[in-house]
């Protein structure tokens, strides 16, 4: 085991969210000498009540973006440490838009190992298992620190390539910085998008929980102050330029948790919804841990997974004002994403605009501002019935199939009107939007709203085409 070290005063990015605010309340519960400070964007995730309560001498926020390297310059000398846990987690969010998760987690790591070059403090990256890809379901195998990276979706290739961005800078300058890559946390003051909190606040609400495919996917699930007695334990006793697993043998297929969440809420446990898979879902996850339990002696507290997860459930049902504000606007993007799935993962950017010109690009653009604005203004995007859809009773949105031969080529649609038009990717139908109003004026115009509105209850309907198929969403 290499010296230990000692930090005084730590940066911890990402302090308002999950995992990075039970680690600050770790570091104050048990290194009475340490002093943190905070940065966070406080995006969506971040939420500064994580860390209310906590004494001001031993704990200050600082609201700011990891990607800004003046307010680095400003705020990391003086420090001995950065423990960098800010980004985008979401894998959902990174299917229907990557692009913040290139720029928090890859430019936002890039921008840190720039701030710890120029003033020399030591840095700890927090990772994810997910860097390695998936495991089948029937292989015994388990992740170490030798599996080969192997990402598969746009937020876990993001963590990769901050991982390689780490390993490159170690290695060239000379940083002291090491990695840990952990399994699937859980616990209280998780955000509500996420599998176990999403389905005991459904329950809480009435609304049957959502399982991904055939429920059949593995994750192992460690308690979140598991990984903070870890991640402290490789801050201080970690060796230089090294990569630590961490996992607490967890392995559980998502079906048996959602069960097991029923149960424990009174619930019949097959008292669910099937929807459809996630595109590209992992199938299992896995931790072979011994090398931070050899080496660092370190060793998980929260075995019992039933136990820890009756009392998540507990903090949830105890504390619905932490997490009532974010549910509906959560609930809201899923249902944005359904769309996206069915249609934006086909459409070629760009396709979508009326005169060359626009503030829409993508299907998945469409159902995002829609469903943001009809979430805003309280208004429900309902899906109309297949038949209404074939009977054109649908309102101005119709398939190009039943307009006359003279109005397909041109911008004109039967009333003679000007027209938006798209042609749907699935359907291989043109659609169109007898406006006046053109998109390219933006959300602001509330009649460019509505062709936008009218647009994706057109894609709601198709949607319900596709229920037929037997996708639910
Ligand atoms: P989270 O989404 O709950 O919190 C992320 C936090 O980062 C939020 O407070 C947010 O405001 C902040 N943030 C986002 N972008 C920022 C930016 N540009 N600048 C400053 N702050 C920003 O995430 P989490 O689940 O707590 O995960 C924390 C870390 O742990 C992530 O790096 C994630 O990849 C990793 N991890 C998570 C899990 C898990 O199961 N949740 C497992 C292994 C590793
Ligand atoms: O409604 C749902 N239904 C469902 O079946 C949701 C939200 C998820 N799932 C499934 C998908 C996964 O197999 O549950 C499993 C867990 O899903 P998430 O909570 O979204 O986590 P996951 O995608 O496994 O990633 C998490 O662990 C690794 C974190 O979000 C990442 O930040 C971390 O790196």
């Amino acid at each position: 085991m290499s010296e230990i070290f000692e930090p005084k005063n730590i940066i911890v990015t990402g302090g308002c969210g999950f995992i990075g605010s039970n680690f600050v309340h770790y570091v104050v519960n048990n290194h009475p000498g340490v002093h943190v400070t905070v940065l966070d964007k406080l995006t969506y995730a971040g939420n500064p009540e994580n860390i209310a309560g906590l004494p001001s001498d031993r704990v200050e926020l600082v609201v700011g973006d990891i990607c800004d390297a003046e307010l680095l310059d400003r705020i990391v000398p003086g420090h001995d440490a950065i423990v960098h846990y800010a980004a985008e987690s979401h894998n959902d969010n990174s299917i229907a838009d990557p692009e913040p998760f290139l720029r928090t987690n890859v430019e936002g790591t890039f921008r840190l190992l720039e701030a710890v070059r120029k003033y020399g403090v030591r840095y700890h990256h927090v990772s994810t298992d997910e860097v390695y890809g998936d495991l089948a379901l029937d292989d015994p195998a388990k992740f170490t620190e030798e599996t080969p990276y192997h990402p598969s979706s746009p937020y876990s290739s993001t963590k990769a390539s901050s991982d390689m961005l780490v390993r490159a800078w170690t290695r060239t300058y000379g940083l002291r910085t090491t990695i840990s890559n952990c399994s699937n946390n859980y616990g209280p003051y998780q955000h509500v998008e996420k599998f176990i909190p999403r389905q005991i606040t459904n329950i809480i609400d009435g609304v049957r929980p959502k399982l991904y495919g055939r429920g059949e996917n593995v994750r192992d699930w460690i308690h979140t102050e598991d990984h903070s007695s870890a991640v402290w334990d490789i801050l201080t006793k970690g060796r230089m330029g090294e990569t630590y697993l961490i996992g607490a043998d967890g392995e559980k297929n998502n079906i048996t948790v959602l069960r097991m969440i029923l149960e424990a809420m009174g619930r019949d446990p097959e008292d669910f919804d099937w929807v459809a898979d996630r595109p590209g879902h992992d199938r299992r996850y896995a931790i072979d841990s011994t090398k931070l339990q050899r080496e660092l002696g370190w060793r998980p507290a929260h075995t019992d997974f039933a136990g820890g997860l009756k009392a998540t459930i507990d903090w949830y049902v105890a504390n619905e004002s932490w997490w009532r504000p974010a549910k509906e606007a959560t609930e809201a993007r899923y249902r944005a994403q359904a769309i996206f799935h069915v249609l934006g993962s086909h459409a070629p950017y760009g396709t979508y605009n009326c005169t060359g010109s626009g503030v829409v690009k993508s299907w998945a653009d469409i159902a995002r501002a829609v469903f943001e604005a009809a979430n805003g203004n309280g208004d429900r995007v309902v899906p109309v019935s297949i038949a209404d859809y074939y009977a054109g009773a649908a309102g101005p949105v119709v398939p190009r199939s039943t307009f006359p031969s003279s109005s397909r080529s041109g911008s004109t649609c039967p009333t003679g009107r000007r027209s938006l038009r798209s042609t749907c990717p699935c359907f291989g139908i043109q659609l169109y939007y007898q406006n006046e109003p053109m998109v390219h004026e933006g959300l602001a115009d509330g009649r460019a709203l509505h062709a936008l509105y009218c647009m994706v209850n057109c894609a709601v309907k198709l949607i319900s085409v596709i229920k037929l198929d037997g996708i639910e969403y």
